[in-house]
């Protein structure tokens, strides 16, 4: 098979690309996919890859970026851990001569021309959408609604803009209001033990919780099990809205557990081997690629499950 590669690749007369890949990690079901496609993609597009996992430190990342431009790379790909501190790191790789494609997340930069594109999705938008389907669900409530919220990787672009623009909608419904919000990590344990302390809390002060918006599924399916285990139904007793749209999720919708997902798509690998092609052919990049992606509500989740393909 990679024969077959090498001479796609090769047939137009280009030259082997290397892209040096430093990824996130593998902390959600949404990564687990990403980093799939990224493999596939690059094995069908024959390009060589190099290829990291930084468990979610920044630290790591920048030691990969760091030893791919040791290993002068043709191309440098990451999905940054938290928006800020890479400028120096970027500067080395600029200075090395070798472009810098972002995909998934943004950095937080004054000099853009420090990486050539960013693709990905718009994060700010996924939350509005979350905050819409929640104040249209809320429309006729008199009462208040408290909600807790399970935030992703402190600092991460996701995170941020999640919480922003799903901040912005509910605005519009004065019954809304965020109780309580804390980090998950994105991850299905840490989304569990954060609402666990959620419950008991809630509890304690009497003060009952209706809504659970996690930035992620990972975070929304550990928080169904602590909210089951605590003898309340998910989907029902506390409205549960999610984003990334993982096969998981519409399982848990279809069973009534999960309310609404939006869609966040983890599929970049082709767009980013597209991407790295173009920008070593000399081509020059939009400096924004933006994901498309839509909104499910639980009514879909029977009819959309065979159709996932992460
Ligand atoms: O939503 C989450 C993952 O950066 C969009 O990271 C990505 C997020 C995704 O861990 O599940």
């Amino acid at each position: 098979a990679a024969e077959t590669n090498t001479s796609t690749a090769q047939k137009d007369g280009d030259k082997k690309i290397t892209m040096g890949f430093a990824q996130v990690g593998a902390e959600s079901g949404w990564r687990t996919a990403n980093t799939k496609s990224i493999q596939e993609a690059a094995k069908e597009a024959g390009v060589e890859l190099k290829f990291s996992d930084a468990q979610q430190k920044q630290e790591n990342q920048i030691k990969a970026i760091r030893s791919y431009i040791a290993q002068k790379v043709d191309v440098i790909a990451f999905s940054p851990v938290v928006e800020s501190g890479w400028e120096t790191v970027l500067k080395e790789a600029k200075d090395a001569g070798i472009p810098v494609i972002l995909t998934d997340r943004a950095v937080d930069v004054k000099d853009t021309s420090l990486y050539v594109s960013f693709i990905g999705s718009d994060f700010v938008e996924e939350g509005r959408k979350a905050g819409k389907w929640l104040v249209d669900k809320a429309k006729d409530t008199k009462e208040p609604m408290n909600i807790v919220e399970l935030q992703g990787t402190t600092g991460s672009a996701p995170a941020i803009d999640r919480k922003q623009g799903f901040e912005e909608v509910i605005k519009e419904n004065a019954n809304l209001k965020i109780v309580k919000s804390q980090t998950g990590d994105f991850t299905r344990t840490k989304g569990k033990e954060v609402m666990e302390a959620f419950l008991k809390s809630s509890k304690s002060e009497n003060k009952p919780i209706h809504v659970v918006y996690a930035h992620n599924d990972d975070m929304a399916l550990g928080a169904i099990q602590a909210i089951e285990e605590f003898g309340l139904k998910p989907g029902k007793d506390i409205l549960i809205i999610s984003v990334d749209g993982i096969k998981d999720a519409f399982v848990a919708m279809k069973d009534g557990k999960i309310n609404v997902v939006v869609e966040c798509n983890p599929l970049l690998g082709p767009q980013l081997m597209q991407a790295a092609k173009d920008v070593v052919a000399g081509k020059s990049l939009p400096k924004r690629i933006v994901t498309k992606e839509g909104v499910f509500p639980q009514e879909t989740a029977e009819k959309e499950l065979p159709n996932r393909k992460y």
